[in-house]
């Protein structure tokens, strides 16, 4: 973690604004366990990828953004669904193929879309989605309308041409986009280290697109935050895009098959002592926040993810005739938005 940004004075972060951020993660922290739980009882459909771990990177930017700004997703993008504004309901339907699904139960977890949301799709194609931010945030540019897009993506997209390609261009043209790197050290089973001719695989390629070198902890919701807003601000006055590496850790395997064996036995418990969700609690706690109040946003999380189960398990799974419907054949692209 060589020249690691140092945090934020907390000072600067409004009190609304970090219960705000420890709500997200809760949201987020309690939905994704139960996610698990229920591929375990065999309700979910299809693969999945949690984001168990990566709470604080959506949470520092989904608290960070404007409501019309665009999100771009991997296919590990239950986090930054959620955290645009994504109900419970909504994520875990679709993850269990229900009609109340973002997608009506047809996408599946790599799928989750929320137009209204921000949410432009996920994409299951490592670095695909990259030109395609740079691409929304050139119409924001175009349309002169303040809009900035922000992909995430892992450590392995940044060896992928795409990311460079993005990159590129995104600069060339000083497009509105802000490219996240979520590093959690590792792709599918292989660490990044291995395949990789630099020690952080995106902060130590900025200086190739003539950015700065941004290396943050991406377990720190307030340093994510902060380092969000500054880059919609940047991005916003007409400053161009930023390449913001945040370090994390998936706290589980690469997907729902993955045990996640291959991992140091000390590796995982250093990086479970810095739990996002954990330490940012105790922060709160220490700055004097009362602690009944944390409770209160972890009762009502709580109650909203039990209610929000037991409705996306009593609702139906799509009507076959509905395979017909929301494609490109039934006339257009209408139900992209
Ligand atoms: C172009 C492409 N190559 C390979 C894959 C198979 N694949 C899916 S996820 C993944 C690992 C990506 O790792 P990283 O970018 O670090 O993201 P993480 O899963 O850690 O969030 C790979 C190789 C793919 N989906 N797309
Ligand atoms: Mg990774």
């Amino acid at each position: 973690m060589s020249s690691i940004a140092p945090p934020p004075s907390a000072a600067n972060i409004p009190e609304a604004t970090r219960l705000e951020l420890y709500r997200q993660m809760i949201e987020i922290r309690y939905c994704e366990k139960r996610a698990h739980d229920m591929f375990l009882q065999n309700l979910v459909k299809g693969t999945s990828h949690l984001a168990l771990g990566h709470e604080a990177v959506a949470a520092g930017f989904g608290v960070a953004m404007n409501k019309d700004d665009y999100t771009f997703c991997t296919y590990r993008g239950h986090h930054h669904t959620m955290a645009r504004g994504a109900s419970m309901l909504s994520v875990l339907g679709e993850l269990m193929g229900r009609q109340c699904g973002l997608m009506k139960g047809k996408g599946g977890s790599m799928h989750l879309t929320s137009a209204e949301n921000g949410v432009m799709g996920s994409y299951a194609i490592v670095g695909a989605h990259l030109p395609i931010a740079a691409g929304a945030a050139w119409s924001a540019q175009y349309r002169g309308t303040k809009q900035v897009a922000a992909a995430f993506f892992g450590d392995g997209a940044t060896n992928i041409g795409a990311f460079h390609e993005a990159l590129n261009l995104a600069c060339v043209w000083k497009l509105p986009v802000v490219f996240v790197c979520e590093n959690n050290g590792y792709m599918e089973y292989t660490p990044i280290g291995a395949v990789t001719a630099v020690a952080n695989p995106a902060a130590d390629r900025a200086s190739a697109y003539d950015l700065p070198r941004q290396l943050i902890d991406g377990n720190d919701a307030e340093v994510v935050y902060q380092a969000a807003c500054d880059a919609y601000a940047k991005a916003r006055a007409g400053g161009g895009p930023s390449l913001i590496e945040c370090l994390t850790y998936r706290h589980g395997g690469h997907s729902r098959a993955d045990p996640g064996k291959y991992r140091p036995k000390d590796e995982v418990e250093e990086w479970m002592k810095k739990d996002p969700v954990v330490l940012y609690r105790i922060r709160l706690l220490q700055a004097g926040i009362a602690e009944a109040t944390l409770d209160e946003i972890d009762a009502t999380a709580m109650a909203k993810l039990e209610a929000a189960t037991e409705a996306a398990k009593a609702s139906p799974p799509p009507e076959l005739a509905s395979a017909y419907t929301d494609v490109y054949a039934d006339g257009g692209a209408a139900w992209r938005n």
